[in-house]
């Protein structure tokens, strides 16, 4: 009895667990060494405003080399072993630069190939965000004008980001390097956008033409996604 109930437990722990991951399944798991979670399209289809070039190289070449060096240190420190993922990144500071850039690193692209879609796939902010987004920013044109003022004005490399704060406040922020917004160090926020500005991941086609990157970037932005983690944040 006490066997079943706490089977039963542990069943359900798993299920909240999953649902409120802001990850794929893929990009989770710890025990057997973090793998690359699939594109959820092909290379070429976000073109014309992100080329396949760089979406091959950005996803099987850098968020490939965050994995790999993320194993390395998980295999050097036993205090790694077993976690997930999003339990290392949101206690950072317990932890090693190099655990801070490659579990920041394989967080935050994990997330971001999910934030965009093919034009014309990524649906409409649902009505509950839009009221939400209204609010708090005056439009949604207002929204996208910060968070590409925050990805523009990011000295380096790094991220914009949308996120919804502790106080169900929507805000715009970025963040250097790898670091995340569930971060204890940066304590930003649940992510709803990412953006990535490092160059890899728009030099090739924009140089450094940042800002057009930016503008374009929302042409591929994943609505349906983050309608999704809207409500679940909330
Ligand atoms: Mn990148």
């Amino acid at each position: 009895m006490e066997n079943i109930t706490r089977r039963k437990f542990i069943q359900a722990s798993a299920v909240l667990a999953a649902a409120h991951s802001l990850l794929p399944k893929s990009a989770l798991a710890a025990s057997t060494g973090y793998t690359l979670p699939s594109l959820p399209y092909d290379y070429t289809d976000l073109e014309p405003f992100i080329d396949a070039e760089t979406m091959k190289l950005h996803h099987d070449k850098h968020h490939q080399g965050y994995i790999d060096r993320l194993n390395e240190q998980v295999s050097k420190l036993p205090a790694l072993k077993g976690l997930s993922l999003e339990s290392i990144v949101r206690e950072i500071s317990k932890y090693t630069e190099a655990v801070r850039n490659n579990a920041g690193g394989h967080y935050n692209h994990s997330f971001f190939w999910t934030t965009m879609a093919p034009k014309g796939k990524g649906g409409e902010p649902s009505a509950e965000l839009k009221a939400k987004i209204d609010s708090d920013f005056g439009s949604i044109e207002m929204m996208k004008n910060l968070v590409n003022g925050a990805a523009l004005t990011r000295f380096g490399s790094g991220w914009g980001w949308l996120v919804l704060k502790k106080d169900k406040k929507l805000s715009v922020l970025s963040t250097p390097y790898q670091d995340s917004p569930i971060m204890d160090v940066v304590a930003g926020g649940t992510p709803l956008i990412a953006i990535d500005v490092w160059e890899h991941a728009y030099y090739l086609k924009y140089q450094n033409r940042r800002g057009e990157y930016l503008t374009n970037w929302w042409k591929v932005v994943n609505w349906n996604e983050i309608n999704k983690r809207y409500s679940a944040a909330l």
